[in-house]
């Protein structure tokens, strides 16, 4: 390479120059220099610039002219109308295929586009990065590499909050990005969606739709939106509808802070991708306004783009895409992984407008940390009122035999995250089993374990703590005494929760948020963490903790206190770097064994 200084420089004053020159309808063209060796590659970029998403196309053509000056090689970067519809863009594409050499790569904004070039581009032998587009088909799976977190994964995290509505109603885009929402929301909520609507994205007067909603008396109203967010939310609030207001990523758009008395408190799913990338700023100073998500993906896609290009030896679709699938990279969106379809996966979380201004909704940390332990309880619970009736059941039947494992069968089936079900005798000796596969465990004598102890001598149901169970891995055992018509003690009946219990009733709960979950014993035991590095060993006495005193101060509050929060220092999920950490925590329990649940994230990392 000679003299990459240089050459960086040169991009980025022709970059910027390019930016202000771009008209909004111009095709515009960043020629560069090839190298001696090499010919600098042709990448195709279709964005909406004459469409209802301008600013957006702008935002996305000013990050990749960014990435470009940023890059340590050069490419001759191809801007091209792609309208607001797919078949502007297919033009688009055709008149990409057609140059002299042929793009290397092509990428393309919005879903509908997405879903319309991925089996043409795979037609035309041309890599294609999708941007900006949250529903994508792949007719012709393999080749288009997407930016975007797919609408089912944001909604999964949407969901929690639409749980507390009754009455939902939908304002979408008529386009590919709307109708796909649309129809997720109503696949999960179904009976819940009053009232579903689609509008046209280059309107201005949304009363018509509008109307139909407030028919409907909704008690949230979900905006698929973009830029015009803020006019419908000023429409809707003027018709009075007073619905709690709820969007999506590409709702946070610079307009919508114009309307703020009419936006403010709206809640949105939002990347958390990382402020502190030299972009967000740069972008700041270069154009007085914030640079959302849709530049984080476009200045990624084209950094990754050249760094892929310039490690594959024969750039082939399936060589870029290969280089893509399984790869996690680091960029303006954060820690970026790319599953082996071809889609990021990067966290989201909950987003709000307060005081005319984007703001992390703090509400969001306690409300996971609820919903959680509720999960938590429904699931001891349940276990609870199951093993009562085993137990009034086996008091006729008695611990052993067939009709008692049929029994312990039935037990097994009702109990979500059962790994199996047996019956001690007064010895403290298993003498039955279910299922069938677990039957090896007949004949263990489990007196000595300290939950069998501690019902022997009350007679009542225990709950034990993390034990090493006979069945060989690390459990939590429920045990309920047995005793017949007579009120003779016979024994006991137990549920054993299956291995990674916490985690298997946890992970879904908080899934993509940037937060971590783990579960302390009041003992300072640590039965579940994220990292299974942590699980088992004891905050209070481990000597992996030793050095964090502010963390050792909260384990003690956590042991003693049922509820709580504060702050700490520790390393971050990669156990890499230290971090300040705030933590949130709260108490399941069943038959006097009490569990922490916490909940801890990195404020720093969100702000
Ligand atoms: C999407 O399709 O996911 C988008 O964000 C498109 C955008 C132009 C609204
Ligand atoms: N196993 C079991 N303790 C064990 O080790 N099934 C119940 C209690």
């Amino acid at each position: 390479m000679e003299n990459a200084r240089d050459h960086a420089t040169i991009r980025r004053g022709m970059a910027l120059a390019a930016t202000l020159a771009a008209a909004l309808l111009a095709t515009a063209c960043t020629r560069l220099a090839p190298t001696a060796d090499a010919p600098a590659p042709t990448i195709g970029v279709i964005l909406p610039f004459s469409s209802a998403f301008t600013p957006i196309a702008q935002e996305q053509q000013r990050a990749i002219e960014m990435a470009l000056a940023d890059a340590e090689s050069p490419a001759r970067l191809v801007f091209k109308d792609g309208g607001g519809d797919a078949e502007t863009a297919i033009a688009a594409f055709r008149e990409l295929a057609t140059l002299e050499p042929r793009p290397a790569a092509v990428i393309t904004c919005a879903s509908w586009v997405a879903s319309a070039l991925n089996p043409l581009a795979a037609e035309a032998g041309i890599f294609h990065i999708a941007i900006g587009s949250a529903a994508l088909d792949r007719g012709r799976p393999g080749h288009t590499v997407r930016f975007t977190l797919d609408a089912h994964m944001e909604e999964r995290q949407l969901a929690s909050y639409l749980e507390r509505f009754r009455r939902i109603a939908i304002f979408h885009m008529d386009n590919g990005y709307g109708k796909n929402w649309a129809k997720v929301i109503a696949e999960n909520f179904a009976e819940r969606v009053a009232v579903s609507k689609a509008y046209d994205p280059k309107a201005d007067d949304f009363r018509d739709g509008l109307r139909d909603i407030a028919a409907a008396k909704p008690d949230a109203l979900v905006l698929l939106s973009a830029g015009n967010a803020g006019e419908i939310a000023r429409q809707a609030r003027e018709m009075g509808i007073h619905a709690q207001l709820v969007g999506t990523r590409p709702i946070e758009r610079p307009e919508l802070l114009e309307r703020a008395r009419y936006t403010d408190g709206l809640v949105y799913t939002y990347p958390t991708s990382d402020r502190k990338h030299p972009l967000v700023a740069a972008y700041r100073g270069a154009f007085d306004t914030e640079a959302t998500i849709f530049a984080a993906e476009a200045y990624d896609a084209l950094t990754s783009l050249l760094h892929a290009l310039d490690a594959t030896d024969t750039p082939t679709p399936e060589a870029l895409f290969a280089w893509y699938a399984g790869r996690t990279l680091r960029g303006a969106l954060g820690q970026v992984r790319f599953d082996t379809q071809g889609d990021a996966v990067y966290p989201y979380m909950y987003k709000q407008v307060i005081d005319g201004q984007f703001h992390v909704a703090q509400f969001q940390f306690p409300m996971l940390l609820e919903e959680t332990i509720e999960r938590v309880h429904h699931v001891f619970h349940e276990m609870h009122e199951q093993v009562e009736k085993a137990a009034e059941a086996l008091g006729a039947t008695g611990l052993t035999g067939e009709k008692a494992q049929a029994l312990l069968l039935g037990l097994h089936e009702a109990c979500g995250h059962s790994y199996d079900c047996v019956t001690i005798d007064t010895r403290g000796v298993i003498v039955n089993a279910a299922p069938e596969s677990c039957e090896n465990v007949i004949g263990a004598d489990i007196s000595k374990q300290e939950q069998v102890r501690r019902m022997m001598a009350t007679r009542k149901a225990v709950v034990s703590g993390a034990i090493d169970s006979v069945e060989g891995f690390v459990g939590f055992d429920l045990e309920h005494p047995v005793f017949d018509a007579q009120g003779k003690f016979l024994g006991a009946v137990s549920v054993l929760t299956e291995p990674d219990f916490f985690g298997k009733v946890i992970r879904p709960r908080v899934a993509n948020f940037p937060v971590e979950m783990w579960v302390m014993q009041k003992d300072g035991r640590i039965v579940y963490d994220e990292n299974p590095e942590e699980i088992g060993r004891n905050l209070l006495t481990g000597p992996m903790y030793a050095d964090f005193p502010e963390l050792c101060a909260i384990g003690r509050r956590m042991a003693a206190e049922p509820r709580g929060a504060g702050d700490y220092e520790f390393l971050d999920k990669g156990l890499e770097h230290t971090v300040k950490k705030r933590v949130v925590w709260c108490t399941v329990s069943l038959h006097g064994t009490e569990f922490r649940v916490a909940l801890s994230y990195v404020p720093t990392e969100l702000d």
